[in-house]
């Protein structure tokens, strides 16, 4: 299988987040792709392929051209301000309750981008855990480009490919950043692909974290079905999203499906997910379906609550490729370093129709893996 990947990703380099105002260890790090790289290099069975540039357009298709401004010039902002700061997170967020009793109309006029950096950001962003640093924006579009050269490489006629995007997507919507997301990859991708074909398209979404910005830019349109398997939002985030009585409106009306999870969702309950997402992407139709990859599902994740091993990746990646469609498989999170190479080489190897094989993970368990 073909694995898109560049070293642009590094520019991103993170060491920091904040949650809940405290600054703690940053999960969403450069070594994360790096794992999953050196993991697809040891295994033998994938070729490298670096991106190919596809500019802005397939950007501003999908996404608000402020928000690719306002990430383009935030960093020399903050610089130019002479705050010295590992980096940009915002200082005062847009919440509904400020313009409590105004009309709608007033509330257009006001609720604008302003001057000020932190309240740029606060306009652009959903939370306080996306770390926006120098090379940021430079890492951001190459993700981009990854995610475009994964679709360029199945529309050619690969059956399935892989992007290592880093950063991850699919918490961006259309006009909004956060959760260490900052354009949406995935939609992008595959809004590019119902351009290229005239088809409609799934997205089948299975970060352990419920894409809030996929959901959101697809929400009325009939021709890209989004559906998602995460945890409940009223435990985790993105809080906001991801119920199951979400399902689409206007033309889009019935194409949003969630499955949200309890906490502590086993391998059985995955799978029996998986099966009816599956059931909902084969009732449309179409020839591509552009996964939202995801590995914070796994038991050991540290920002996840599920039960998931190894093993079931491999199923997983299996039972999606029974769908008999063409795969455009995308890089969302997933937060256990030690694992995330095994975990990628697992599901893709199902996708693929190899068998598992385990490889031993140095300083980690037989097996890299918890598996059973
Ligand atoms: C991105 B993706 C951790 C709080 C983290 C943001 C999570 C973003 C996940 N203490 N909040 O879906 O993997
Ligand atoms: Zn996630």
């Amino acid at each position: 299988m073909q694995v898109v990947y560049s070293a642009n990703h590094l520019v991103h380099d993170i060491d920091t987040e904040t949650y809940m105002g405290v600054s703690v260890p940053a999960n969403e790090v450069a070594e994360r792709a790096e794992k999953i790289r050196s993991a697809l290099d040891a295994d033998g069975g994938f070729t490298l392929t670096a991106p190919t540039e596809h500019g802005e357009d397939p950007i501003t298709a999908v996404h608000d051209e402020g928000l690719l401004r306002f990430l383009e010039t935030a960093w020399s902002e903050v610089r130019s301000q002479n705050i010295p700061r590992a980096f940009l997170s915002a200082d005062t967020y847009p919440n509904r309750a400020m313009f409590d009793g105004m009309s709608a109309e007033a509330i257009a006029q006001l609720v604008r981008e302003p001057r000020h950096v932190g309240g740029r950001a606060g306009f652009w962003g959903l939370d306080s855990a996306a770390p926006l640093v120098a090379g940021t924006y430079a890492a951001a579009r190459s993700a981009v480009d990854v995610a475009l050269t994964t679709a360029d490489v199945v529309l050619a006629g690969e059956t399935a490919a892989y992007g290592l995007c880093r950063p991850p997507g699919h918490h961006a919507a259309r006009a909004m950043y956060g959760g260490y997301c900052f354009f949406n990859n995935a939609a992008i991708a595959a809004h590019a692909i119902t351009q290229a074909t005239g088809e409609r398209v799934a997205i089948l979404d299975v970060d352990y974290h419920h894409g809030n910005g996929t959901q959101q830019i697809f929400w009325r349109r009939g021709d890209v079905r989004y559906v998602s398997i995460h945890a409940d939002p009223d435990r985790q985030y993105p809080y906001f999203l991801g119920r199951a009585d979400e399902t689409g409106e206007g033309g889009g009306a019935g194409e949003n499906l969630n499955l949200p999870l309890r906490a502590g969702a086993t391998n059985d309950d995955y799978l029996e997910a998986t099966d009816r997402a599956i059931e909902a992407i084969a009732a449309v139709p179409g020839s591509i379906v552009v996964v939202s990859l995801g590995f914070d599902t796994y038991g050991l994740d540290p920002i996840g609550d599920f039960a998931l091993t190894t093993d079931v990746y491999h199923e997983v990646g299996r039972r999606v490729a029974g769908l008999g469609r063409r795969l455009v498989i995308l890089q969302e999170g997933g937060y256990h370093r030690p694992s995330l190479g095994e975990n990628a080489r697992a599901w893709l190897r199902g996708a693929e129709g190899r068998d598992f094989d385990p490889m031993p993970v140095a300083g980690f368990g037989p097996g890299g893996a918890v598996t059973g």
